[in-house]
Parts: structure tokens; sequence; C-alpha cells
């Protein structure tokens, strides 16, 4: 561009959204890519690329003559990034070039570009650009609870498309909660044959086999998407202790329970079932799951003293680490140790609750833990967008887009060191959402502005942008049948 030509805002005007790392763009004609040929390094990505530019207009043909080329280079991405997620994608009117180390990075590339292609020229004329992009934090997600509400197979994968789409990487799902237990484990089927059948208010519940939740981190997989399962210990286990009569003290099963009450139950470290239990879901658990984190729970127990949670607490990452997974655990386990600091290293705490004392975090955090941030003021889809609202709860206040986008997780910890922050997590609590629905205009447009969080440099946010290209998202979300709630922080098209 010559220096006469007012350069207009490119964060406001191309629909790119987390914001890449560095966006030029090129003095030269707009790219026609309504017809493209699709060169990719092995069939799996070609399929998945030619899915994603197919959803967003253009056509895949071999025998076009304008090339969409994806190819492995470690010199791609930003100068001076060693992120292995980094990519450059190169758009001109001779073609598409998009070059990353990894697999994750090309796939990356092709979402740009499918949300490059969405923009207002459409795909007969999308700008010339070059993209150098990598995220800011590898740990990327959305913590997802199935039990409040029980949410099957097919929601599941439509989660990971919408997860994907914003080059989220992590799934985390809550399975296990006083309501119900929602994974079948082979040493354990009484647990889904007892504890299964209900939800909050009543109605079918569900589980998924284990070969459902195989299938599922195959499907997340291939998406480059890491499902992180939840067994919540040693609180929030009525569906254990409804199952197991021998887990309570009286020996008697508990009652089911469909209400939303937290904190009220509890395992018994000294009780004979209870390791024996550990023993068997965790490790089953850990067999079951293909990724290397395998998350404890650990929040809310609110009936049992400080030394006996942290035996339990030390109990179940120990179980967890011997099975060969990376423990991830609430924010409560910060506490989970016999002295302060002594948490082991390595383990992942993930926090929420902004009303906590903070002392505990800094304390893990000098031991060696890591932090993944879901402070529920501005990451918890599940509250409200506005107190008329008709879903979601309000205990962490209202959170509407601007609260969603508007965050720094390297400050919600006072004094906590910046670089023991592991990343960032969306969490939505199914207390109130029923339906595919009800759950995607809870997310959307949310996740998108927690995706910028986690993947966008903090110089280069910026609000009035942000309104504007989560904007140029709605006609996808309405071609997927991505429901969204239209809140009137954007104008939308
Ligand atoms: C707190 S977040 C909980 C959940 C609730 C959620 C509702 C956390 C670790 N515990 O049990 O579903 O609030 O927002």
């Amino acid at each position: 561009m010559s220096a006469a030509t007012p350069v207009p805002d490119l964060r406001a005007t191309l629909p790119l959204v987390p914001w890449p790392s560095a966006v030029e763009a090129l003095d030269a004609p707009v790219a026609g890519l309504a017809v493209v040929r699709l060169d990719a390094p092995d069939d799996e990505l070609r399929e998945l690329a030619a899915e994603l530019l197919v959803a967003a207009g253009a056509q895949v043909d071999p025998a076009a003559t304008v090339s969409v080329a994806l190819s492995l280079d470690a010199d791609a991405g930003p100068a001076g990034s060693a992120s292995p997620e980094r990519y450059t994608l190169r758009v001109t009117s001779d073609g598409v070039v998009a070059t990353a180390p990894e697999r994750v990075g090309l796939l990356h590339a092709v979402r740009t570009l499918r949300q490059l292609l969405g923009g207002t020229g459409g795909p007969d004329a999308v700008p010339a650009v070059v993209v150098r992009d990598a995220p800011r934090y590898r740990w990327r997600g959305l913590s997802l609870d199935v039990v409040r509400h029980f949410f099957g197979p097919a929601d599941l994968r439509a989660v990971v498309d919408l997860v994907a789409a914003f080059k989220l990487r992590v799934l985390h799902l809550h399975l296990t909660d006083d309501q119900g237990w929602r994974i079948e484990l082979p040493s354990r089927p009484e647990l889904t044959e007892k504890a299964s059948q209900t939800q909050v208010g009543g109605g079918p519940g569900g589980y998924l086999t284990g070969a459902e939740f195989r299938d599922l981190q195959r499907y997340a997989a291939a998406r480059f998407v890491t499902v992180v399962p939840e067994i919540d210990l040693p609180g929030h286990v009525n569906a254990a202790t409804h199952t197991y009569g021998d887990l309570n003290p009286d020996g008697r099963p508990t009652d089911v329970y469909e209400g939303i009450e937290v904190g009220f139950s509890r395992l018994w470290l000294d009780l004979p079932a209870t390791e024996p239990f550990l023993r068997d879901v965790l490790g089953d658990l850990a067999r079951l799951t293909d990724g290397p984190y395998v998350h404890v729970g650990g929040d809310e127990v609110h009936t049992m003293d400080a030394d006996e949670y942290a035996r339990f607490v030390e109990r179940a990452g120990s179980i967890v680490r011997d099975a060969g997974k990376t423990p991830v655990m609430w924010q409560e386990a910060a506490r989970g140790t016999l002295a302060p600091g002594t948490l082991a290293p390595g383990t992942l705490l993930q926090y929420w609750d902004p009303k906590a004392d903070r002392e505990p975090f800094v304390d893990a955090a000098r031991a060696g833990a890591r932090f993944i941030m879901s402070a529920a003021d501005h990451a918890y889809l599940d509250m409200k967008y506005t107190p008329e609202h008709p879903l979601g709860l309000d205990w962490a206040g209202c959170v509407e887009l601007r609260d969603a986008y508007e965050w720094e997780p390297e400050e919600v910890i006072p004094g906590l060191p910046a670089d023991s922050v592991e990343g960032v997590s969306a969490a939505v609590w199914t207390e109130t959402l029923t339906t595919r629905d009800e759950l995607f205009s809870m997310l959307l447009p949310r996740l998108p502005a927690v995706a910028e969080v986690a993947w966008t440099a903090p110089a280069s946010k910026d609000w009035a942008a942000f309104r504007a290209r989560v904007a140029g998202q709605a006609p996808a979300w309405r071609d997927a049948g991505w429901e969204f709630h239209p809140t009137p922080q954007v104008d939308w098209p």
C-alpha cells in the first residue's frame, strides 16, 4: 500500500477470531477461491480441509487452476516463535499456500482461511494477505458438564467442531457428580447401571459407553482436540454413594439426587471400600483415555476436614500418576497438601472461584503447580448474560460478551508468577441447560471471546475490533445450525 492510502483497521475488517499474531495486507488483487484444488500432506488432512472450505462456500475440484497448498515446513510462523502450533498462510490471486511445522498448524491455517472466505467478498473475493500466527497459551479449552444434563455423542461431536473452529485444543468433560455417573467403566458397571438414569429435574439422563468415549476421542484427536475426562472426588459423589452403600459410614446407599445444591456429598478415605473404588475408577478411566491428563475434581468439599481432604487429594493424584497420566484438579486442591507448597510438581490446578483466598495458589505455584484459568466472572459461560437472561446461573455475577473478552489471565491471581499460567479454559455447567441449542446459545458468542483471550497477545486485543469481527462469524454459525445469543453488544448482520 502506498503511504497515501488510508490503511483500514484490519483488526475490524477481517473476520478472524482469534486475532492472529501478525496480519499483513498485500497491495495485490483479491483472490478468487470459489473453485480450488487442494494439496495436502495426507488424506485425513485433505478431507478435513475440504470439509471446512466447502462449508465456507468454496468448491474443491482436482482440476481447478487455483490451488490451496498445505505443506509441512519448519520455518513457518511468526519470527522467533517456537510454538509447535505456528503457521503461515499466504493468500494471493495466484492461490493459497499454508505452511506449518506440524499438521495441527496446517489445520489452524485452514480455519483461518475458512474465516477469510466468510468475509464480505465471499470466496470470490478474498483479500490478499499474509498471516503469521501462533498461540499465546498451549492449554486452550472448554470444560463441559455432561452430568447435570446429559449430552450424548452427537452433541459432543458438535461441541468438538465448535471448540476446534476457534482453535481450542482441550475438551474437558465433567463426567460424574451428585446427579449421575456418565461414563461406563469395565470394573464398575454398577455405576452407570444404577446412577445414570436421571438428571437435574428428573428426565432420562444417560451415559457414554466405553466405545462411545473412545470414538469421541478419535473424532476430537483428528481435529487436534484432546479430551480430558473428570471423575470428581472426594465431593460431588452422590452418584457413587448411591451405587455403593459401602462407600458410606452407615453402609447404606444414598438417595438419587436431582437438585442443584452442591457440597453435601463426600467419600471417606478410611472406609475399606474407598481405596479399591478409587483404584478401579481412576485406573479404568486412565486406560480409556488417549490423552495425557485425567481430572480428579477436588472442588467444593464442604463436609471434610482439611487433613483428610489433603490425604485424599494426594491419594487420587498419585493413583493417576501411577497410571501414567498427569492429574488436573480444581483450585481447592492447592490446599490439598499436608504442608503448604508440597503439591506434586507438574500438577495442573484449574482456578475458578474469584472469591477464594489467593495465598495457597501462590504457594502451590512456587511448588511447581501450573494453572488453568477459568475465572468464573469471565469464563463461566453458564452465567447469565444479563439479569433477565432466561438461562443460566448468576452466583459469579452476569457475564456479558465484553466480560468474557476483557480479562487478563495473568492478573486474576495477584502475586502468581506469570509463567505458571498453563492456559485458559472456558467452562459451562448445565444445571439449567437441557438441549444443544440452549448449550450453544450460552457458548456463542462468548466462547470465541475466551478463545481470543487464550490465543491472542494482550497488546493485539481490542474490544471494538472484536465486536466487529465476531459479528462476521454469524453467517457461518447460521449455516452450521449453531444457535447463538444475539447480544445487543454486537451489531449482528
Ligand atoms: C461451581 S466450578 C461448581 C459446579 C457448579 C458451578 C455452577 C466448580 C468446580 N464447581 O459444581 O456446577 O459452580 O456455576
